[in-house]
């Protein structure tokens, strides 16, 4: 399928796979790039020295274009933002806030860079500010989330900017591929599907969670500290979401809490002190395959429903 994306960005199929904090390294942002979509690397709140590593890694395992996710709240975004021009990377996603301050220097270096945006008002600032796409991401995603819906915020999006649109959140097959595209999208960005991939290096206590997740397993914990998450609901959730409820738990003691609790979950698989951030979508995820079956089946069956 080619769009806007495909050309932009030089890949086969207009598929983007989630800049997942402590999940997204140089392993599985390869094999999705060596499929044919978009691979990334997370830069999360990484030392600078583990993504330079990552990116060096990821060369030696694809020739073809992979990308770098910037997480705009990490304390060291600075440094990663100079590090990706630095190494000469293609593609730059940014999340969790507005990347303004970074955009010239990123242009100048001829950096192809999309913007995660949770709300129209931000896509439009990041066109003006000379984004080559948006990431139209509803609160579907895994992750530190906004409030709107794909299927309201993406046709709003689209209405609203000039540049292509990619469609992210609660997309895993073909079906949430094409209806993205009946929305207006000209490519998606999936991250719960590829928790489930032969190549994603998270702790396979975490990939059976995703597995055997059922529609009602998932919820939001943190509305109160402005920093929402959507996570698989383990106990350990259900904990945190009590203690929000219940005003049991200060917004100071839950940040406490979740402290290191991404790497817990990814490296540790600690069900009892760990995040399982994942998105809504897992309970369709049933079954680990590879990034090339996944990319081309999800593209296959994509193209399959627009063409009737
Ligand atoms: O960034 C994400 N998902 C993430 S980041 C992350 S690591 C983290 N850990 C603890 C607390 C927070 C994050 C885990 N998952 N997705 C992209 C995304 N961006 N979602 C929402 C936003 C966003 C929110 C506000 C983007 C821009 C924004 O702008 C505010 C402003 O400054 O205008």
């Amino acid at each position: 399928m080619k769009t806007r994306i495909t050309e932009l960005l030089g890949c086969e199929y207009p598929i983007i796979q989630g800049g997942m904090a402590w999940v997204a390294e140089h392993t599985l942002a390869s094999a999705v790039s060596n499929a044919g979509g978009i691979g990334l690397i997370a830069g999360g709140s990484a030392p600078i020295d583990y993504l330079r590593e990552q990116i060096r890694l990821c060369k030696e395992k694809t020739d073809k274009p992979f990308g770098v996710n910037i997480m705009l709240m990490s304390p060291n975004a600075d440094d990663l933002a100079q590090l990706c021009i630095d190494e000469g990377v293609k593609v730059i996603t940014t999340g969790a806030g507005n990347p303004g301050k970074y955009m010239a220097a990123w242009k100048e270096a001829g950096i192809k860079v999309m913007p995660v945006v949770p709300s129209v008002a931000l896509a439009k600032r990041m066109e003006k500010s000379g984004a080559d796409a948006v990431i139209a991401e509803g609160t579907e995603s895994g992750g530190h989330i906004g409030e709107n819906t794909t299927m309201c915020l993406v046709p709003q999006v689209v209405d609203a900017v000039e540049i292509p649109v990619i469609a992210a959140g609660g997309i895993a097959d073909g079906r949430g591929m094409a209806a993205s595209f009946m929305l207006g999208a000209e490519g998606v960005q999936i991250g719960t599907r590829f928790l489930a991939s032969e190549e994603c290096q998270i702790h396979p206590t975490f990939k059976d969670l995703v597995i055997k997740a059922k529609d009602t397993d998932n919820i939001v914990t943190g509305r109160y500290t402005g920093h929402p998450c959507r996570n698989i609901k383990t106990k350990f959730a259900k904990k945190l979401a009590t203690g929000e409820k219940e005003g049991t738990l200060s917004p100071e003691e839950f940040e406490q809490l979740t402290v290191g609790a991404l790497r817990r979950a990814v490296v540790d698989g600690d069900v009892d002190s760990g995040s399982f951030l994942c998105g809504a979508i897992s309970g369709m995820v049933n079954e680990i395959k590879t990034c090339a079956d996944i990319v081309k089946e999800i593209n296959d069956g994509a193209e399959k429903l627009l063409k009737i």
